[in-house]
This record gives C-alpha cells, sequence and structure tokens, in this order.
C-alpha cells in the first residue's frame, strides 16, 4: 500500500538518523552479508534439487518425461503470464468510433444511462432526418466577416431582400435561402454569421451548420489567414466538400488574381471534391454623378456580380454521385454529435471528480485530526488517497491498474514531502487571522495542510485523467506543484474554516 508521508515525519527521523548511525551502518553490514549468504544458499539448493529432478528423469520412461516437460513448460507459461498481467500497463482506452447512426445510439443510451445530458446529440440526429425526409441538398456559406456571403445570395436570388453591410458582422442568424440551380437542382442556401467577428460568440453556430452540409463555400477576399486555415483544416478533417471562393477579385489586377489564387490552390489538397472558384458579388459602391450644370451628385449602386466561376464548381460538385454527397453529409453531422456528447461528458465528469475530491479531502482532513498517536494517521491518508485516485481514474473510465496507483502514490509522496514547509507556512499563517484557533492549532494545521495536498493532488489527478485518459506520473506530479500553488491562500482559509468548525465538534 501506497504510504503518505506526513510531514512532522521527515523532521523527526532526521533527527535520529544522527544519533543512531553507527548502529544504523553495522546493522546494515550484517544485512548484506547475511544476503549474500541466503542467496547462496538458495543457489545451491536449486541447482542440488534440479541436478536430482535430471537424474530422476532420465532414468524414467519416455511418456512420463514428456508429460513432465508439458507439465513444466505450463507451469512456466502462466507464470509468465501472471508477471505480464500484473505489470504491464492496461491499454490506453481506444477511441470510440462513430461509423453509423447505430453507434452514435449506443453512444447516447450508454451516456443517458449514467445521467448525462444527450439532448444536443439527439436534436442533431432529429435534424438530420427531417433533411433526410425533405430530400434537401444543403449549401452553407461560410467565411470570415465581410467576407460578401450576404452578398453572394444577392447575386444568386436577386429577387430576395438580402441584408449587406459594410459593417461586419450584420448576419446575426442563420438565412436560408431556396435556390434552383442553372441545372434545375433545388438547394437551400445557408447565409451563416461571419466568423472572427470581434465579440466572436457565433463562429460556434456557422461551425456547426457547415458541418451540417453538404457542401460549403468558404468565402475569402485574400489569402488566408491563420484561423481561415484552421477552419478550413477542420472541414477537410470533417471530408468536406468545399468550394474556397476568392471574392471581390474587381479590386485586383490580372496578375494580383493569378498570384493570389495560386497561393490558395497551393494551401489546398488536390482531390474532386476541392475546388477554387474567383468570384466578384458585386456589393455595392459609391459614386459621384455629375449633373449636366455641374452640380455633383453622391450615389451608391450596385455593382455588377460575376460568380459564373463558383456555380460551375458548384454544378460540378453536385453532378457528383448524390449518394457519396448524403453519406460524406452524414458522416460528418455523426461526428458534429459524437464531439458534443464528448463535451457532455467531461463536464459531467469534471464536476464527479469534484465532488470525488472534496470528500476525500474532507475525509483525510477528518482522519488527521482524529489521529490519536502521532503517525497513526500514516495508513489513513494512504488509503484515502489510494481510494481517491482509484475513485477518479473509475470516474474518467481510465484504465488505470491497482499497481499503476501505487507506484504513482509512492513518487507522490516525495513530491508531497517536499512541499510540506510551505503548506505548514502558508497554514500557520492563516490560522492566525481565526480567534480561538490557537487552542486547536495543533490538530488543525495538520489537517488543512492534509486537507491542501489531497486537494491537489486530486485535482492534478483529475485533469490529467481528463486530458489523456491515464496517469504518467511525471506529468501528473508537475501538475500537482502547479495546484499545490494556485490560490492556495484562499484555498486555504476555505478550508480552515471546516476544520475548525469540526475541531469545535469533538
Ligand atoms: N469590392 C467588392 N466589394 C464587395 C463585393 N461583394 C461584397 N462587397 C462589399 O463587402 C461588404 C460586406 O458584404 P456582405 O455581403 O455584407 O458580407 P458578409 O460576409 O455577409 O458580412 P457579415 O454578414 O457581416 O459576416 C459590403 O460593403 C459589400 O458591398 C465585391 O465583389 N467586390
Ligand atoms: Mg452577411
Amino acid at each position: 500500500m501506497a504510504r503518505f508521508v506526513p510531514f512532522f515525519d521527515s523532521v523527526e527521523s532526521t533527527a535520529l538518523y544522527m544519533k543512531s548511525s553507527s548502529l544504523t551502518k553495522l546493522l546494515l553490514g550484517l544485512a548484506v552479508v547475511l544476503t549474500i549468504v541466503s542467496v547462496i544458499t538458495v543457489f545451491l539448493y536449486t541447482t542440488d534439487l534440479a541436478f536430482s529432478v535430471w537424474e530422476h528423469l532420465s532414468a524414467a520412461p519416455l511418456p512420463i518425461r514428456l508429460a513432465y516437460g508439458l507439465l513444466a513448460l505450463l507451469v512456466g507459461a502462466v507464470v509468465l503470464w501472471l508477471l505480464v498481467k500484473l505489470f504491464r500497463p492496461a491499454p490506453a482506452r481506444p477511441q470510440r468510433q462513430i461509423r453509423s447512426e447505430d453507434d452514435l445510439l449506443d453512444y447516447i443510451n450508454e451516456l443517458q444511462a449514467q445521467g448525462i445530458d444527450t439532448d444536443s446529440a439527439m436534436k442533431e440526429l432529429a435534424t438530420l432526418s427531417q433533411r433526410k425526409q425533405a430530400g434537401e441538398i444543403h449549401i452553407a456559406l461560410c467565411g470570415d466577416i465581410s467576407t460578401g456571403k450576404s452578398s453572394l445570395i444577392k447575386a444568386l436570388l436577386p429577387q430576395h431582400d438580402v441584408q449587406t453591410s459594410p459593417v461586419g458582422g450584420s448576419t446575426r442568424e442563420i438565412a436560408r435561402y431556396q435556390w434552383t440551380s442553372p441545372a434545375g437542382d433545388r438547394l437551400i442556401i445557408s447565409d451563416l454569421p461571419g466568423l472572427n467577428e470581434a465579440d466572436g460568440e457565433l463562429d460556434a453556430v456557422t461551425l456547426e451548420e457547415s458541418a451540417r452540409s453538404h457542401v460549403v463555400i468558404f468565402l475569402v477576399d485574400g489569402d488566408l489567414t491563420r484561423d481561415q486555415y484552421k477552419v478550413l483544416q477542420n472541414l477537410l478533417d470533417l471530408k468536406k466538400p468545399l468550394i474556397l471562393a476568392l471574392n471581390k477579385t474587381d479590386q485586383l489586377e490580372e496578375t494580383e488574381k493569378k498570384l493570389v489564387s495560386d497561393q490558395l490552390r497551393k494551401r489546398l489538397p488536390r482531390q474532386d471534391n476541392v475546388a477554387i472558384a474567383l468570384i466578384s458579388t458585386g456589393g455595392e459602391e459609391d459614386v459621384i454623378q455629375v449633373a449636366a450644370d455641374g452640380s455633383e451628385q453622391h450615389l451608391t449602386r450596385p455593382r455588377k456580380p460575376d460568380v459564373a466561376d463558383l456555380a460551375k464548381a458548384l454544378q460540378k460538385m453536385l453532378d457528383n454521385d448524390p449518394q457519396t454527397l448524403n453519406e460524406l453529409r452524414d458522416a460528418a453531422v455523426f461526428t458534429l454529435a459524437q464531439n458534443k456528447l464528448d463535451r457532455q461528458a467531461l463536464a459531467f465528469r469534471r464536476q464527479k471528480a469534484d465532488e470525488i475530491i472534496e470528500k476525500y479531502s474532507r475525509r483525510a482532513m477528518l482522519g488527521a485530526m482524529a489521529a490519536v498517536t502521532p503517525g497513526s494517521d500514516i495508513l489513513i491518508q494512504g488509503v484515502i488517497s489510494y481510494k481517491m485516485v482509484r475513485a477518479l481514474a473509475e470516474n474518467y473510465q481510465a484504465p488505470v491498474k491497482a499497481i499503476n496507483i501505487d507506484r504513482f502514490l509512492e513518487l507522490a509522496s516525495k513530491h508531497v514531502t517536499r512541499t510540506v514547509p510551505l503548506v505548514l507556512a502558508v497554514t500557520g499563517n492563516i490560522l492566525k487571522v481565526f480567534p480561538g484557533a490557537g487552542t486547536l492549532a495543533g490538530g488543525v494545521v495538520h489537517a488543512i495542510a492534509y486537507g491542501l495536498i489531497l486537494e491537489s493532488l486530486g485535482k492534478a489527478v483529475s485533469d490529467t485523467l481528463a486530458a489523456r485518459g491515464d496517469l504518467p506520473p511525471q506529468p501528473t506530479l508537475k501538475l500537482y506543484e502547479e495546484k499545490l500553488g494556485e490560490d492556495l491562500e484562499s484555498r486555504a482559509k476555505r478550508l480552515a474554516v471546516y476544520a475548525i468548525r469540526q475541531a469545535g465538534k469533538h
């Protein structure tokens, strides 16, 4: 069982060690001699035994020799298997693969059984089935603010009244339009809020709707920024059919157009369902009209759009096998729903982890205050920290073996010992501000220190399990030291209130 070294242990043992160092040396020498003698004896006995077995076997008939050999092999194999099982680290939890609606429903049921909210994923499935029934093809217009998404709708559907504006963030919610392509395909085209708006709260809406569509038209008005590239990469990872449309080409010279479009082409993979189109969605321009009498008038008039290149690229994509378009869309929606479930599950487990940490830190504090003789709480804290780490691993469904928890806590106890002076100094200081705490000080200081240590250790274990799914000791312990330093004083005060209240009850 792992030992959770209490802080006074190290101080007392230093003094003891100095007094008795010569006796220790003598005892150590004796122990070494005894060990060597016993190793030699065991070696002699085993070789003697092996030789005598060998002699008996040589004289025995072949079947007996064979049976003996097989038995020995079997025993060896069992021992080896046991050793491997015990010491091999547990394999990391495999990433869940969602390939179909059934896989997703299994995942939903599993999480529901644990009390995790699955509404958002269910809504995705409902929307998907609704769209499938309607047999609609969805096109999403995605891109940074003011890249001309709404102007594109205007260019495609001049009869609609679509809001465009030189001020970014003019489209605040998804607006859907029906459009019949020149080849007669009936499409739903969604004008989405622009990405990277200063307030930035609508990015998720846009990215989610892009995942739900069959084709994404991603508008840019120049070379890609890092954020734009990230979004594109994300869509490509989802295998989303994609048209990168370079807009506002009316502002560029022919040589500039070629330069920018070549650059964009280089940034995209060469594959069938990714295309580039050069367009000009028009928008409006300010002009000065000079009348016959020489007077000037400022007017805004629409620019002539040219989106033929885009319409061609889109038609080419739609002419592809509709079955494949649907399958790709479904797969992207499953991924979207899975991500939502993963996020819900993680939030739920993090909250549970906090409850576990609080429960065990309080137990550690009570254990420290109830300790009858100095040092009798070593065992209590060892058991408590072991139980806490095991409960956290179970909570995150991480396959951490008992032996790994033991090993981790053994290493942890060294780190804990190192951080104890700091914890004690802070705890002592904090207690000064609590009137009347002086009379209780001994046990209470001890209890708060344990509470802080368990809490920090628990947080480090929880964060590591949440992020990695297992418990590598070194990074976890580094995190423990960071966690210990975080809001140390305010945490100490909070625990002090609890410890003093508990001490008052006894
Ligand atoms: N020069 C030029 N300007 C354009 C073109 N298309 C649109 N614009 C201008 O770009 C600005 C933004 O156009 P919108 O269509 O509102 O852009 P948006 O992407 O919908 O913007 P948000 O909804 O705010 O994200 C407007 O001032 C348009 O007049 C174009 O082809 N050339
Ligand atoms: Mg808009």
